[in-house]
């Protein structure tokens, strides 16, 4: 079937079950999710996983594991008296997962080639797990251009550092691109739920993402730095000028190998700081744990609004 916001027919089975586009899985005798610490024979993936309609991905497994809560009580789901969240994929010592009803919670690490591995491994859980139409949310931070702290981007496009909007990925030595294409209708009901009553500015843009923290995000207080102040502040205001709103370090990965999957997925990102201001993370680390909590709240609104009106 159609894309909702382009025409690239969505690689999925009519119930929509997750379709791997990769026929050497299904011939496996088994299929272990190395860096989940789960495998398809080892675990009950169907029954652990089948009911997953939403998986929530952030950098560290203290928001994630925050964000398990926070929809726990958020969509009023209680654990069986005595227990608390576990940690799904503690032993494998790389990424922490919490379930919370049909709500996955991942962190995915920083950069580009964590979530990478992370997505490979989530897609196919979902699809030994027979989930239908799950929807994937990355809640994260960001520095904003022109944005004030506590703002909060909705990413409706994703660029890379040279400006163009695919995922490219040496295999067997050659180059090959994946588009990095983000949902817009998924961005336009999310930017709906914004609350005017909230303190804090919520904004539709484009997201670049960035294989560094430091110079390639044009900062200058890394290690090394070899421009000027004028030409980062070049640098950030062509990007603004472009509509680039806010920059992190994953957009591009995760918008092309959801979008490559089939699979709906959406980014909301706090900016910590207005990089045409400064290049420091200064904000209290009340303030910054407060700012957290946005892309939180909003994808929470998403979940709860969802599973009220099915
Ligand atoms: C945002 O914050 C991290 C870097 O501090 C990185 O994972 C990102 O995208
Ligand atoms: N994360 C980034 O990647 N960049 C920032 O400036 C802040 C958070």
């Amino acid at each position: 079937y159609e894309c909702t916001h382009c025409d690239v027919a969505k690689f999925r089975y009519p119930d929509g079950t997750v379709r791997l586009r990769n026929p050497h899985i299904e011939l496996m005798d088994q299929d272990i999710l190395y860096h989940l610490a789960l495998g398809s024979e080892s675990h009950d993936l169907v029954e652990m996983f089948g009911d997953v309609k939403f998986v929530c991905m952030g950098g560290t497994p203290k928001r994630m594991e925050a964000f398990a809560y926070y929809i726990m009580k958020e969509i009023g789901h209680k654990l069986p008296t005595g227990t608390t969240l576990q940690d799904i994929s503690q032993y494998s010592y790389r990424y922490s997962m919490y379930k919370v009803g049909p709500i996955l919670s991942v962190s995915h690490g920083m950069g580009v080639p964590s979530i990478g591995i992370l997505l490979h491994e989530i897609i196919k859980l979902m699809y030994h797990a027979k989930a239908k139409d799950p929807i994937f949310f990355r809640i994260g931070t960001c520095g904003g251009i022109g944005l004030e702290g506590g703002t909060v981007v909705i990413s409706d496009d994703a660029v890379n550092e040279m400006g163009q909007h695919h995922y490219e990925v040496p295999m067997l030595g050659k180059p090959v691109r994946r588009p990095a294409k983000l949902d817009r209708r998924l961005v336009r009901e999310l930017r709906a739920l914004a609350d005017p009553e909230d303190p804090y500015e919520t904004v539709i843009g484009t997201t670049m993402c960035a294989n560094d923290f430091y110079e390639g995000q044009g900062r200058m207080d890394g290690a090394f730095c070899d421009y000027s102040e004028s030409e980062k502040m070049a640098y950030l205001t062509h990007l603004q000028s472009n509509g680039v709103k806010n920059i992190e370090m994953e957009v591009v990965p995760f918008a092309a190998l959801t979008h490559h999957a089939g699979i709906k997925a959406a980014v909301v990102c706090v900016a910590l700081l207005d990089r045409l201001k400064g290049d420091q993370v200064c904000a209290p680390k009340e303030v910054l744990d407060e700012w957290q909590i946005r892309p939180q709240k909003l994808v929470g609104r998403y979940i709860k609004r969802y599973l009220q009106t099915k």
